[in-house]
């Protein structure tokens, strides 16, 4: 069966954080969302071995300033093996949804190549707060929970490629 949605993940498949360090950014813009997806987050991590205090939360004010915050953590805090990076941004009247989309996600993966780092991208980017809602713990998962493992599968892939 083809899987669209991780939040129903399979455990087997997902690796044990028991000595991983993870940073999570999170963006107050919208944090009815965010907070959610946070919890989501923090709690899977936790579920799959990491302990609570080797996640490090930290907040900023919008998802623009996501990348500045991933960068900030990474630079600062050189035992980190990944940042997962929480933001919503709705579509509004005017383009600025654009250009945020645009530069948080490229922004996000400058980070990732300059620290050879996984940064992961769980940004909602919606026509409307109903879309982030079922995204946030709703009929399509908790996004932020797709994070946490993706987050915990990539540091295993950049363990074993680096011991090569
Ligand atoms: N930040 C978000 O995380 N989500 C949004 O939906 C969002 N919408 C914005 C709309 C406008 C018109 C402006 C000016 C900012 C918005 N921001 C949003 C904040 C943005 O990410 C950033 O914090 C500010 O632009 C300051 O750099």
């Amino acid at each position: 069966m083809k899987k669209t949605n991780l939040s129903e993940h399979n455990a087997a498949g997902i690796p044990s954080g028991e000595k991983y360090r993870i940073g999570v950014v999170v963006a107050e813009w919208n944090d009815n969302i965010t907070y959610a997806m946070t919890d989501g987050a923090t709690e899977t991590l936790q579920h799959y071995g990491v302990a609570g205090n080797n996640i490090v939360v930290k907040h900023v004010p919008g998802s623009f300033e996501l990348t500045t915050g991933a960068d900030l953590m990474l630079k600062n805090d050189a035992s980190l093996d990944a940042v997962i990076c929480i933001g919503c941004v709705i579509q509004g009247e005017t383009r600025h949804f654009d250009f945020i989309c645009q530069a948080v996600s490229q922004g996000l993966t400058n980070v990732a190549l300059k620290y050879e780092k996984p940064v992961i991208f769980s940004v909602l980017t919606t026509n409307d707060m109903q879309q982030a809602l079922d995204r946030a713990g709703g009929k399509h998962g908790n996004k932020g929970v797709e994070g946490a493992v993706t987050a915990l599968k990539m540091i295993k892939l950049q363990q074993e490629l680096s011991k090569k």
